[in-house]
């Protein structure tokens, strides 16, 4: 799954350290597999990261890095 994709959407980030997640390791190891992975943290409770994300979405496929 992650050598094919272009994207990796983290959600639920406002729970991100409570839940002691460690963020710079899951980009890390994202990167390890998938180098030019494109990361996206994202919240649907904060709102975080989500124009960005949406953003992304709308681009045509081509204009995507
Ligand atoms: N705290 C928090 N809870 C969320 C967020 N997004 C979804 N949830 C809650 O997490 C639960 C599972 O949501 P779902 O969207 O199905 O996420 P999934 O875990 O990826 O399947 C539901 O109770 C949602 O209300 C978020 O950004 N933050
Ligand atoms: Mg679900």
């Amino acid at each position: 799954m992650f050598n094919s994709s272009d994207v990796a959407v983290l959600t639920k980030m406002d729970l991100a350290a409570a839940c002691e997640f460690d963020l710079d390791a899951a980009v890390r190891n994202l990167h390890a597999v998938r180098p030019a992975m494109r990361i996206f943290e994202t919240s649907a409770k904060t709102g975080l990261g989500m124009r960005e994300w949406i953003d992304f979405l709308l681009q045509p496929r081509e204009r995507r890095s």
